[in-house]
């Protein structure tokens, strides 16, 4: 299909073995964990530039902006927060882009805010290999902008966010990143992502309007 549209080759990349090993999709070593469209792997092909010139680019799903303007975190009575990988788009969303951010906003009661979000690498996945192509980091603030936590682990393309806070109201970031432990970079850290957890109950008289 990339040759269909105009791409040549990659050559191999380094990096076997571990659940972040990359390569890029034009490449011809395409068994590993993480394969990216990429921009001189080998070839100085700008891949993503050529297919959004061909195709277009879908449209941003969620706002790039924190300061409460996100797309409302579905949680039930519990405090659970589930996606469901092919059946809604609850709670899931694209980076479509390098610099898409997609931001989600909750209310919490006091207690530990405890969230994964995974790739989308149940669509290739085996026991022995993830795939997908975004590499996941997550950010938790309060409505101030104000940091509270981050997690983006190098051993994995998913992220589990865990953190204590007081009740109130947050925002969570996703977006995806380059990993400084393999050779990609953030460029075609693209695609689909799943939030899945729990967060500490607001109750109803702190449900989120
Ligand atoms: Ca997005
Ligand atoms: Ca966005
Ligand atoms: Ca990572």
């Amino acid at each position: 299909m990339g040759h269909l549209v105009g791409l040549s080759h990659d050559g191999s990349a380094a990096g076997k073995g571990s659940q972040v090993s990359w390569a890029p999709i034009m490449g011809l070593d395409p068994e590993q964990h993480v394969t990216q469209w990429s921009k001189g792997a080998s070839n100085a092909q700008d891949d993503i530039g050529i297919l959004t010139g061909r195709m277009g680019l879908r449209g941003d799903d969620h706002d790039d902006t924190r300061y409460d303007k996100g797309t409302r975190l579905v949680v039930d009575g519990n405090g659970r927060v589930n996606s469901v990988v092919g059946q809604n788009a609850r709670n899931q969303g694209v980076i479509e882009d390098q610099d898409d951010i997609d931001v989600f906003v909750f209310n919490a009661g006091a207690g530990t805010v405890d969230l994964v979000v995974t790739p989308a690498w149940q669509a290739f996945a085996g026991a022995q290999q993830h795939g997908g192509n975004l590499d996941v980091h997550v950010g938790l603030f309060d409505t101030n902008g104000k940091q509270i936590a981050e997690q983006g682990p190098r051993n994995s393309t998913a992220a589990n966010l865990k953190a204590r806070v007081p009740g109130g109201r947050y925002v969570i970031e996703v977006k995806g990143v380059a990993n400084p432990a393999v050779s990609h970079s953030d460029y075609g850290s693209i695609g689909r992502y799943y939030i899945n957890g729990k967060v500490p109950s607001a109750g109803s008289k702190t449900a989120l309007r």
